[in-house]
Formats: C-alpha cells, structure tokens, sequence
C-alpha cells in the first residue's frame, strides 16, 4: 500500500505549512506528529477512536488534524465558534474521546468539555513515538459535519481511501505538483479548507500557506511568492474583485498565481468576468459536495468557462436523473437532472445513521446529490440549482432552513417560524426569516431572536434580517409556502 502523505514519508527539509508568518518542513511536521502519537498514547487513544480538534486560527489546529491522521485516529473538525446546541449535538453524536486546542480558554465551555492543549506539538522537550505512515487504507479518517434540509448536522465519514482518491484526481485536472503552493483563507472544519487545502498540499507535497483569517490585501501578498494556486469560496473572490479595484496590489496578487480555482457555491458569470477583466486572468470551477469530495473540475489544459464546474474528474462516475432516478441521456447542455455519482470519493456513510446514509445512497453505491445540473456535449456540467429550497449557500457554507428554523421556534415568544434564503451579491444568499409571534401585540425583538439562534448556532446560521408576520402563506392542504416567503422577502426590501 502507498503512504497517504508521501512527502511525510521520507520528510525533509522542504516547507509544508505556513502560517502567520511560521514556516515548517516536512520533517518538522513528522516531530510534531511524533509528539502527539505519544500524548494520544499517554492518554490511552487508539487508532479508530475519535478526537474533536477545535480548528482555531492557529498552525498548531492544522498540525493537529495531520497528526491525527498519521496516528489512524479519526478527527472530528471543530468550528470554534460552534453554538451551544451543535456543541451538544456533537459531543453525543461524534463522542469523541478527547478534543484538543491551541486555546483552550477559547473554546466556548460545553458538552465538549475543556480541551488539551496542543503546546506539545511544538515543544521539542516533550516525548515523542515513532510515528508509523498512514496509509490509503479505507478506514475512517474524518467525520465532517454537514447541514442537511431537515433535524441536525449529520456526520459525513470520510476514509483516507476517499480522500486520496479524489486528491490524486484534482492533481490530475490541476497539473497539481509538489512545485506548487496553496494560499487559502478558508476554515479547516470542511472539506474545501481542510481536506483540499491542507490534505491536498501534504498528498501532492507542496506547501500550504494558510491564512486563518480572510483580508484581501494579505492573501493577495501571498500570491505573489512562487508558484501558487488560491482556493477560494465565491463571496471571497467577489471581497477580492471589490478590493482589486480600489487596491492594484490585490489585482497584481490574482495575476500572480498560477491558478485561481473557486468552489463551495457557484461563482456567478458577471463574476468571473468582472475578475478575468481585472487581472487577466479566469477562474477554474469545481463541485463537490462534503460526502462525496469534489466530482468535476475543469481540466487547467483548457481554457476557464465562466458558469461550467467541467466534467467528471478521472474514476468519477456521474449521470443526470429525473424525478424517478431514471438516467438523463441528453448532452445538450439545456435539459437539467439531478447530479448522481459514484465512485471511490463517496464518503463511508453518515456517523449512526444508516436511515440518513440509504435516502442518499442507493444499493448500487450511487450518490445523489439534490444538485440539479445541465450537461454539454463534452460531458462538462452547469450547476443551475438544487432540489432542496431548504438548504442555504451563504458564504459558501451549507446551512439547512430546518435547522434555524427550529432553533428559532424554541423561543418561548415564538409560535412559528419560516426560514429561506434570499439571492445576496457578496454572500450567494443570505438568509432571511420570519417569524410569528406568540403574542403578536407585544412580540420580541428582532435583535433578541437573532441573538437567540447566535447562542445556540454557528454565527453563519444568524439570520441577516428577521420580518413578523400574522400568519406564514400556506396552501389548501396547510403546507407551508415557501415561494410566498420569497415574494414577501422581495417586497419588504423593495
Ligand atoms: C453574521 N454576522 C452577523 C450576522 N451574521 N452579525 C450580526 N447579525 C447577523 N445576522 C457577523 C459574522 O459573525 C461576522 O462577525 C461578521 O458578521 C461578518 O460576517 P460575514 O459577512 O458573513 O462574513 P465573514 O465572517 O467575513 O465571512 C465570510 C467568509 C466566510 C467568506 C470569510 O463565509 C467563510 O469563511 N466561508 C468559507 C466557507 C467554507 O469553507 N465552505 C466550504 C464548505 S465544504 P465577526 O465577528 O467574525 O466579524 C464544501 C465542499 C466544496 O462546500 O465543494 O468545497
Ligand atoms: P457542502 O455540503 O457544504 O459540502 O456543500 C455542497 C454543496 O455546495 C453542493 O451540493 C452544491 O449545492 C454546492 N456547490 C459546491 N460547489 C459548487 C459549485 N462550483 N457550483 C455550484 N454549487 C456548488
């Protein structure tokens, strides 16, 4: 079997990781790694167990989750700004053995429990094991919370096999070599940050320049050293086209790097055009979803297509299906079906819920999505909506209505509540709620429900505005209207 990080394998001096201005070779990263075998083993973890990494702004947080991995035992990734109720969700669901910060002060206090510190990482008077190299085994590696339309996050399990797998294919598409480095600003609690940022720089060899935090100027800086590739989600690239145009250091930073690829939600046509105007350059797409890693890209040996996330990548296997799952022939790059895809990407199944994991994977091994695509004659795809209205894209992450919805229905003050998401030139969507209020006479602030779903809630999930209304717009049969929300959305902000 071969190594899951090679150039872990036989580490040497070349750099791997950088943050905040600390740089670490692959040799480094194998003493840290070395460093935590030997506390996970002081502290009795064994390979398989789960251990909650809390994913803070912090070179130690990246270590950590390669570290793990090395160690064969499977990180559940941490928002640090996870709310109260997904903390609780978490704890009884994942019940990791044990969770680790770079702060643990930070953290906020709950059923997770106080984390260890990961000082040991970077403390070379701390003991150390041998580490023995992951290899692309198809045990289970990570367990990525995901929102879905309905109830709480489910955990997608994700093997090492998958991971590299669909690693190995994106450098294939991206002529992605150990020559390369990574720039991205994303969080490392989900698959884009995560997975292909960190993952990927350490399976093809190159190095990760991780900024913890989004600021245009300083990512663009990091663009101009060597040969680099961004990884951004839309609203980022959109915060990077405004900045660009008050700022040429921005626009200088995106001509510099190699390639520009952007995923997590669709990047708008007026976008793309409006950054290939600016620095001359295009953006390449690609899709994917948490359980099934990245399932196209647009080969970088063409040019970028403003609207397509390309065809399959190499091992995928995709159709387009209609409302009764039957196959989609059509190429013609109008009619529109479900994206439907199997192949070694597709995550393990969702954490305890067999019932989750068969509604979305058939018998067969095929996955479906809810994404509805057209496809081109040659083979490459346009992402044009989903199934679900209940899912959000805001910011690039996944948030379900339900979710918010519920959290929101919670409140002693509200008799119900109705959540969508609303078209948002920075964000994608932004989500919009309202409310009922049980004493509509005398209701609540809408500061204080906001604030409410904030302390039980990742801050994404907050609503960006919150309406009262007498009543939500129902059918005959009683169902809950959402296009009628929309309506009304529209014309509260007209
Ligand atoms: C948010 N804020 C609010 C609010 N909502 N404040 C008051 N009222 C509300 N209703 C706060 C936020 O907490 C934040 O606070 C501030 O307002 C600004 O929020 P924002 O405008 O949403 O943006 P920001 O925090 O700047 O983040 C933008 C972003 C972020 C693009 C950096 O959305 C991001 O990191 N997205 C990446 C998502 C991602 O990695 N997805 C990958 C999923 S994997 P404060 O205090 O922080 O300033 C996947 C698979 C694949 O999809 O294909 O890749
Ligand atoms: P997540 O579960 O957070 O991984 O989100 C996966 C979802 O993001 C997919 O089901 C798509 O709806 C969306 N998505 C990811 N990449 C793209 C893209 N390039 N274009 C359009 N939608 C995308």
């Amino acid at each position: 079997m071969q190594p899951l990080f090679p150039c872990l394998a036989a580490p040497d001096d070349r750099p791997v990781l950088t943050v905040d201005g600390r740089t670490l070779s692959a040799a480094q990263v194998v003493a840290a790694a070395a460093r935590h075998v030997a506390a996970l083993t002081a502290l009795g973890v064994r390979p398989g167990d789960h251990v909650g990494v809390w994913t803070q702004p912090d070179l130690r947080s990246a270590l950590a989750l390669a570290a793990n991995a090395l160690a064969g035992v499977v990180s559940v990734p941490l928002n640090p700004r996870l709310g109260a109720s997904e903390a609780a969700h978490v704890a009884s669901d994942a019940a990791p053995r044990f969770c680790f910060a770079a702060d643990p002060q930070a953290v906020p206090a709950g059923p997770l429990g106080r984390p260890l510190m990961l000082d040991h990482l970077l403390d070379e008077t701390c003991p150390s094991e041998h580490v023995t190299m992951r290899e692309i085994d198809e045990a289970p590696m990570l367990v990525l919370y995901t929102s879905g339309t309905t109830g709480l996050p489910k955990g997608a399990v994700l093997s090492a096999a998958n991971i590299a797998h669909n690693l190995d294919a994106l450098a294939s598409a991206w002529l992605w070599t150990a020559a390369d480095a990574v720039v991205h600003a994303l969080p490392l609690f989900h698959v884009h940050g995560l997975v292909l940022g960190w993952f990927g720089s350490l399976r093809v060899g190159g190095c990760l320049r991780w900024l913890p935090r989004f600021e245009p100027a300083s990512l663009a800086a990091a663009l101009c050293r060597g040969r680099t590739i961004l990884f951004a989600v839309p609203t980022m690239f959109h915060r990077l086209a405004e900045a660009a145009e008050a700022d040429p250091a921005v626009a200088e930073g995106l001509r510099a790097a190699r390639l520009l690829i952007s995923g997590s939600a669709g990047l708008g046509v007026r976008e793309h055009q409006r950054i290939a105007a600016l620095c001359g350059r295009g953006v390449y797409e690609r899709y994917g979803l948490t359980e099934t890693l990245i399932n196209c890209a647009l080969p970088v040996s063409g040019p970028p297509r403003p609207g397509y996330v390309g065809p399959p990548l190499p091992g995928v296997e995709l159709r387009l299906c209609d409302d009764q799952r039957r196959t989609i022939a059509a190429g013609d790059d109008e009619t529109i079906g479900e994206v439907v895809v199997r192949g070694p990407q597709v995550f393990t199944g969702y954490l305890n819920n067999p019932v989750a994991t068969a509604a979305v994977r058939d018998a067969e091994g095929w996955f479906y999505t809810g994404d509805l695509a057209t496809r081109d004659q040659s083979g490459a795809l346009r992402i044009v909506g989903r199934r679900a209205t209940d899912l959000i894209k805001s910011g690039g992450f996944k948030i379900g209505a339900g979710e918010i919805e519920a959290c929101l229905a919670d409140h002693p003050e509200v008799r119900e509540a109705a959540v969508i998401g609303v078209d948002d030139p920075d964000l994608g969507e932004r989500i919009v709620a309202f409310v009922v209020a049980r004493d509509p006479a005398a209701p609540p602030s809408a500061e204080a429900l906001i604030q409410h779903v904030a302390a039980a809630l990742a801050p994404h999930k907050r609503p960006r505005a919150l309406h009262f209304v007498a009543e939500l717009p129902r059918n005959a049969m009683g169902k809950l209207l959402k296009s009628g929300l929309r309506a009304l959305a529209a014309s509260r902000c007209s």
